[in-house]
């Protein structure tokens, strides 16, 4: 992991219909994020929050079934760009959401540096969605299909390439929600995915390990894109679609620890936390905890 950490914040609530998911930045920062961070010895630049156009009247005439598609285009076009500055600064980038969406921005400002990029999706979804699987319209059930080049060309062209992210490179941890356009793509294009299924089976050292070893022997970079709807609601309740039966709050400390220990994460994100259904601000201190492990805190 490196020295110097850079924080850009994404206020967006256009990839979903909840609002509320567009004050994850400000809850983050204040469970305390800089100063637990700063506390392990990292420089943090914190760059502010990109700002989000609202939604014109053309949105509400647009041609397709993509809610909001303009604004989400221009945001995440404005996130990449801020992104690959900090990649090219030498700094490791940490983006905080917003809904899942942004994703689709981080990435294109991360995946051209790299050759072969991997990506840890952990998430209770699949966000494999396009505008014909999808059963909401919603954005945020998209992003990883975007990142594949599959879904609207004006998301998968963001920064001016496609795709971002070849599906071998791809692990989702923690799917237990998926529609049946998105199982369909998980199986035609052999994404690797750890269901709850098999992280109760197996374990989360297990799983956490497979991945691991599974990205490292093919990448030169590994995002983690964490959705707090990953974990369960009980663990993590402010976020737009709970769903029962998710990885524990300890199961996820431990999952972040072993990915310090592999020193393969190169950018990360925190997204979906939605501070109007949160309890106080749990589900954002959680989120916080979990950066701490990420980055090296430990026990004892
Ligand atoms: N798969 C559903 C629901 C969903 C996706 N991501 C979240 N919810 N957070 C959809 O709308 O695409
Ligand atoms: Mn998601
Ligand atoms: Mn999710």
């Amino acid at each position: 992991m490196k020295n110097q950490i850079s924080i850009i914040g994404m206020p967006m609530d256009l990839g979903q219909s909840r609002r509320g998911v567009d004050m994850g930045p400000s809850a983050i920062r204040y469970a305390g994020v800089v100063e637990r961070l700063e506390k392990l010895g990292y420089k943090i630049h914190d760059k502010g929050d990109i700002e989000i156009g609202r939604p014109g009247m053309a949105e509400a005439e647009s041609d397709t079934n993509l809610k909001f598609l303009k604004a989400v285009t221009e945001a995440n076009t404005k996130l990449a760009s801020a992104v690959n500055d900090i990649v090219e600064s030498g700094s490791f980038p940490l983006v905080f959401g917003g809904d899942h969406s942004i994703a689709i921005g981080t990435l294109a400002g991360i995946s051209k540096h790299y050759d072969n990029l991997g990506v840890i999706w952990y998430d209770a979804h699949g966000d494999l969605n396009t505008s014909e699987t999808s059963p909401s319209g919603n954005i945020h059930g998209m992003p990883l299909a975007v990142s594949i080049g599959i879904g609207h060309p004006a998301l998968t062209n963001i920064a001016d390439y496609c795709p971002k992210v070849k599906p071998e490179n791809i692990v989702i941890i923690g799917a237990r929600s998926l529609d049946e356009g998105e199982r369909l793509l998980i199986r035609d294009k052999g994404i690797k995915v750890y269901t709850m299924h098999e992280i109760d089976r197996l374990g989360m050292t297990k799983v956490m390990e497979e991945a691991v070893k599974y990205l490292k022997e093919k990448t030169d970079g590994v995002h983690l894109s964490l959705d707090l709807d990953g974990l369960d609601p009980s663990d993590a309740p402010g976020v737009g679609t709970p769903v029962l039966g998710g990885i524990s709050y300890r199961e996820s400390h431990l999952a972040m620890e072993i990915l310090e220990e592999s020193k393969i994460i190169t950018s990360a994100e925190f997204v979906e936390i939605n501070p109007i259904l949160d309890e106080k601000n749990k589900t954002a201190e959680v989120a916080v905890a979990l950066m701490g492990s990420l980055f090296g805190e430990k026990l004892l």
